[in-house]
């Protein structure tokens, strides 16, 4: 709609705010887990652990969830729920991965769809204006395409390096190909990292114009994930 075309170039724009108090600022941490990625805690303790990351710094959290665990809809509505609680009382931003009924019916603050997900243009016409929408893209063939989708309010770019966390990712794209990949971003759609960053390569990403990163093992395999958090975030500044 006319109406979402406003926000997002606004989003791009001096004042950088979208809607009901998103910023792109919110996509600069954004953790994204699902109980596949603690295959050592019972689902209790998992959701445990994702409440306690939400305090930790990070500004937005993706509920992707592929547990066998949790198929069952009105199970996911409901640890769903209690998760975007946990979020919204942190100020973290609540995106729901591919899942438009759950992202409806929860009413998230926003969807992330991949390219082999659900028709994107599908999605941006079934959500409402203010629910955020975010597409992966994976190449610049990918990255022009997404420039004729109107509505989009921002890209997911990776994978950037060898990740372990999702098994059909595609090859890495480098910091090279990442480089490349956001010169034909020529919208200049709020975009961010992902695919197995880690501390060491945060500077370098912050350099190539990302407004965040999205991470999975970073955080969900960290000790103390709120120092990590804290370093994320001093790396990224120094950057800036
Ligand atoms: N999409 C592309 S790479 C990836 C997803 C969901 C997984 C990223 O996980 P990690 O552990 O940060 O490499
Ligand atoms: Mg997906």
């Amino acid at each position: 709609s006319d109406f979402r075309n406003n926000c997002c170039r606004s989003w791009t724009r001096t004042i950088e705010s979208l809607g009901d108090g998103m910023n792109k600022d919110d996509l600069q941490r954004y953790f994204v887990a699902g109980s596949q990625d603690f295959p050592t805690l019972t689902l209790s303790e998992y959701e445990a652990k994702i409440v306690a990351m939400m305090q930790t710094g990070i500004t937005a959290y993706q509920f992707r969830e592929k547990g066998a665990g949790l198929t069952d809809s009105a199970t996911r509505f409901a640890l769903a729920r209690r998760l975007q609680a946990a979020a919204k009382a942190a100020n973290v931003r609540f995106f729901i991965d591919d899942d438009v009924d759950l992202a409806l019916a929860i009413g998230a603050d926003g969807i992330h769809v991949g390219q082999d997900d659900r028709d994107i243009r599908t999605v941006i016409a079934e959500t409402p204006p203010e629910m955020i929408v975010g597409l992966s893209v994976r190449n610049v063939d990918e990255m022009q395409a997404a420039q004729a989708v109107a509505g989009l309010d921002y890209l997911g770019v990776g994978p950037i390096f060898a990740t372990t966390t999702k098994a059909d990712a595609a090859d890495p794209l480098g910091l090279a190909g990442l480089t490349t990949v956001l010169a034909h971003n020529e919208h200049h759609l709020p975009t961010v990292g992902i695919g197995g960053i880690s501390l060491a390569t945060l500077p370098a990403l912050a350099r190539t114009g990302l407004d965040g990163v999205a991470v999975v093992s970073l955080l969900s395999q960290a000790p103390d994930a709120t120092t990590v958090v804290q370093e994320m975030t001093r790396l990224w500044g120094m950057a800036e």
